[in-house]
C-alpha cells in the first residue's frame, strides 16, 4: 500500500507513469489531491463498495458493519463531513440507521478514477471537510483506447466479483456499459468466528454519448443498482438496496475567445430501502422487536449543476457555477409484520431538504512558480419536518416542530498558495467550510437536543482550516506530507444513552490536527520500499473530553521487488491503540464505546503480466490470521446463530486471485 501513495510523486516528478503495479494506497497528485485507480488490485481485497477502495488511502478508516456498506472516516470526519460525489451526483442513502452511505451504492470498478481532495480546499461540490469525486471518462470515442476492460475476482469467504466495463463508439457518439456482481459468504475472523457478513451486489450503468462536433457532448446515463448484506452490529439486515438514477449532460467547449466551457448536468435519483429481522437471519424477539418487523424507507433526490470556464489574461483559469439539491425522505414500517404488513402502509414523508449553490473558483500565476487557488461559495439550505409524531405506536407524542422548516444560508472557501521550489512542491491554505445538518442529524434516530424532543433546529457547522502540504524529490527518493490544524464551532455531536432512548444532538466546539506522510525510495531497478504514516487528535473543547470517533496512529511499510513480468510485494500495517475516547458519544455512524489495543497485519502480494491484455494478481491478507478490530468498527449485536461480539473483527486470513483482461 504504501507502494502506491508514493507513487504520488512519482507523478510529481514528471517521470513516464511506473510499469509497477501500484496493488494499494493511491498517488498522491500533490499534497492537497490524491488520485486513485479503481481498476487496479487492491490489498487488502475490498469489498465491492466505495468505501473499501478509500481505505488503503493513508488517512481513511472505515466503520465496519458487517461485510460490505462501512462508512469511510477521513481524518475522523465521518458521514456528510466527507463530500462523496460520483459523476458529479450526489445519492444519498435512505436507511435512517445508515445502513447505506452514499459509497454504498457506488460499484468502484465501474469508474475511472478516484479523487480525493483534503481539506476545505475546494468549493466546487460543496463545503466539506474533504472532498471524494468518483469519476469517470466519457467525453469522446477513442478508438485507440481498446474496448474497456474485463475482471474477475475470487477470494476466501466464497467471495466472487465480476466486472466488466465496454466503451463502443464512432466519431458521432459512444455507449459505454459497466457492469458488476459482487458476493460473499460470511467471513471468518482470526479467531475463526463466523461473522454475520454475507451479501450481494450488483450493479449496471450505462452512457449514451451524442458527439456532433469536435466541441459538444450530450450524454444520458442510466444506471440501476441493487443489494442484500447482513450486519453484524444490528437488530436487522438489509435485504433491499435498489437504485435508479437517470442524468442528462451537455457540455460544450471553445464557445468564444474567453468562455472556454460550459457543463450542465440534471441528474435524478431513487433509493428504495427494506431491512427487516427475519429474511437473512433466524428471528428471534428481543425487548424491542417482538415480532417480525420491517422498514421500508425511500429517498428521492433530483440535483441540478452548471458551470462555466473563463479565461482571461490575468486568470490562469476561472470557474463560476451553480448547483441544487432536493431530498425528500419517506418511510413506512411494521412492528409486526404477521398482522399488518408494511405493503399495505402509505409511505410517509418525514424530511425534505432543498440546497441552491453559488460558487466561484479561481487560479492565479503570481510569478512563474508561485501560484495563488481561490474560491468562495454561498448556499441557501432548507429542511422541511414532515413528521407529525415522534416515536412508534404506544410511544408515539406530537413531534414539537412538525410542518416546521429551518432555513440558512452558508458561506465556505479558500485560499491557497502553492510554490514551486526546484524539485519541491509547497502549499499552504486556509479554508473554511460551512455544513447545514444533514438528514441523519437533524432527523435520523428520533434526535432529540437538550430542550427539544425535535433535533430541527442544530445550528450548521463551521469548520476553519488551515492545511501546509509539501511534495518533494531527491533522487530516487521521494516524499509527501500533509499537515493540518482545524477548529470547528458548533461541531454536531450524537451522545447515546440508554437503549431506547433518543440519540441527543448537541452542537459543540471542536479543534483537531494531524496528517499524512509518505515515502518512497526506488533502491534500484528492482527494489522499490515506501512508508507511510497518518495521524489524527481532536478534542471536545466544550466538554473538555477527547473528540470520539477518531482513527489511531497508523503506519505502514511496504516492499516491492519486480522482475521480468512479475512483480511481488508485502504490506505490514501497524495500527496503535486508541486510547482518546469518549464513550457514549460519537456521530451518525457509531459512538465510542471502548478504547482498543493496537495490531499489526502482515499482506503479501503478486502480480504477473502476462501480456498488455491479460494480469494475473493474487495475495493472501492478513497472513498470520490475526485476530483483530478496527478502532472505528461499531459494537456487535446478538446475532442468532452467532457467538456474541463486543466489536466487529475484521476478516482472518483471507486468499484473493483476480483477473483482469483488456479485450
Ligand atoms: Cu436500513
Amino acid at each position: 500500500m504504501l507502494s502506491s501513495l508514493l507513487f504520488a510523486v512519482a507523478s510529481v516528478a514528471s517521470e513516464p507513469p511506473l510499469e509497477r503495479i501500484v496493488i494499494t494506497g493511491a498517488s498522491a497528485q500533490t499534497a492537497v489531491e490524491i488520485i486513485k485507480d479503481p481498476k487496479a488490485p487492491q490489498q487488502p481485497l475490498p469489498a465491492q463498495d466505495g468505501a473499501d477502495y478509500l481505505k488503503s488511502i493513508p488517512g481513511f478508516a472505515v466503520i465496519r458493519k458487517g461485510g460490505t456498506s462501512g462508512d469511510p472516516v477521513f481524518r475522523g470526519a465521518a458521514g456528510s463531513r466527507l463530500l462523496m460525489s460520483s459523476d458529479e451526483q450526489m445519492i444519498l442513502g435512505g436507511c435512517s440507521s445508515r445502513m447505506d452511505p452514499p459509497t454504498a451504492y457506488i460499484n468502484p470498478q465501474n469508474f475511472d478514477r478516484i479523487r480525493v481532495i483534503k481539506g476545505p480546499q475546494s468549493i466546487l461540490h460543496g463545503p466539506a471537510a474533504a472532498t471524494v469525486l468518483f469519476e469517470r471518462d466519457h467525453y469522446r470515442f477513442d478508438p485507440d483506447q481498446g474496448l474497456g476492460q474485463i475482471s474477475f475476482t475470487t477470494a476466501s469467504a466464497q467471495r466472487y466479483d465480476f466486472n466488466s466495463d465496454l466503451t463502443v463508439g464512432s466519431d458521432q457518439g459512444f455507449w459505454r456499459v459497466t457492469a458488476s456482481y459482487s458476493e460473499a459468504d460470511d467471513y471468518r475472523s482470526g479467531s475463526g468466528q463466523l461473522i454475520n457478513s454475507a451479501y450481494q451486489r450488483w450493479g449496471v450503468d450505462t452512457q449514451l454519448g451524442w458527439t456532433p462536433n469536435n466541441d459538444s457532448v450530450v450524454i444520458l446515463g442510466l444506471g440501476r443498482s441493487g443489494a442484500e448484506a447482513a450486519y453484524a452490529d444490528r437488530a436487522m439486515d438489509g435485504v433491499l438496496f435498489d437504485r435508479d438514477s437517470v442524468s442528462l449532460r451537455w457540455r460544450q467547449q471553445n464557445i468564444s475567445s474567453w468562455l472556454t466551457q460550459l457543463d450542465s448536468q440534471l441528474y435524478f435519483g431513487y433509493v428504495d430501502h427494506i431491512m427487516d429481522n427475519y429474511s437473512l437471519r433466524s428471528f428471534t424477539p428481543n425487548a424491542m422487536m417482538a415480532n417480525p418487523s420491517i422498514s421500508n424507507p425511500d429517498r428521492y433526490s433530483r440535483g441540478f449543476r452548471s458551470v462555466a470556464t473563463i479565461a482571461t489574461e490575468q486568470l490562469t483559469e476561472w470557474v463560476i457555477g451553480v448547483d441544487h439539491q432536493l431530498h425528500q425522505h419517506r418511510n413506512r414500517s411494521s412492528m409486526n409484520q404477521l398482522m399488518m404488513p408494511f405493503e399495505n402502509k402509505l409511505r410517509e414523508a418525514d424530511a425534505e431538504f432543498r440546497q441552491w449553490g453559488l460558487f466561484s473558483e479561481w487560479q492565479i500565476a503570481l510569478a512563474s512558480n508561485l501560484n495563488l487557488h481561490s474560491g468562495w461559495r454561498v448556499d441557501q439550505w432548507l429542511a422541511l419536518d414532515q413528521r407529525i409524531n415522534l416515536g412508534m405506536g404506544a410511544m408515539a407524542q406530537p413531534n414539537p416542530t412538525a410542518l416546521q422548516q429551518q432555513k440558512d444560508y452558508l458561506h465556505s472557501g479558500f485560499v491557497r498558495l502553492e510554490h514551486q521550489y526546484d524539485q519541491q512542491l509547497w502549499h499552504i491554505g486556509i479554508g473554511r467550510a460551512q455544513r447545514f445538518a444533514d438528514y441523519w442529524e437533524l432527523f435520523g434516530a428520533q434526535n432529540r437536543t437538550e430542550t427539544s424532543a425535535s433535533a430541527l433546529y442544530l445550528k450548521p457547522e463551521l469548520v476553519h482550516q488551515i492545511d501546509i502540504g509539501l511534495q518533494a524529490k531527491f533522487n530516487n527518493l521521494e516524499w509527501v506530507s500533509s499537515l493540518f490544524y482545524g477548529r470547528t464551532d458548533n461541531f454536531i455531536l450524537l451522545q447515546r444513552g440508554q437503549p431506547m432512548q433518543p440519540v441527543l444532538a448537541r452542537n459543540v466546539d471542536s479543534e483537531s490536527f494531524g496528517g499524512e506522510s509518505l515515502l518512497r525510495w526506488q533502491v534500484n531497478t528492482a527494489w522499490l520500499v515506501d512508508a507511510s504514516i497518518a495521524y489524527t487528535h481532536a478534542s471536545n473543547l466544550t466538554d473538555q473530553r477527547p473528540l470520539a470517533q477518531q482513527p489511531p496512529l497508523e503506519l505502514k511499510f511496504g516492499a516491492q521487488y519486480q522482475q521480468a513480468d512479475w512483480t511481488h510485494a508485502v504490506l505490514w500495517r501497524i495500527v496503535d491503540n486508541q486510547h482518546r475516547v469518549a464513550l457514549g458519544q460519537g456521530n451518525i455512524v457509531g459512538n465510542d464505546f471502548k478504547a482498543t489495543a493496537g495490531f499489526g497485519v502482515l499482506s503479501l502480494n503478486s502480480h504477473w503480466q502476462l501480456n498488455s491484455r491479460w494480469r494475473v494478481s493474487f495475495g493472501v491478507d492478513n497472513l498470520l490470521d490475526k485476530n483483530y478490530s478496527e478502532h472505528l468498527s461499531r459494537s456487535g449485536a446478538m446475532v442468532a446463530g452467532y457467538q456474541p461480539l463486543a466489536q466487529i473483527s475484521e476478516p482472518g486470513r483471507t486468499l484473493w486471485f483476480k483477473l483482469d483482461y483488456r479485450p
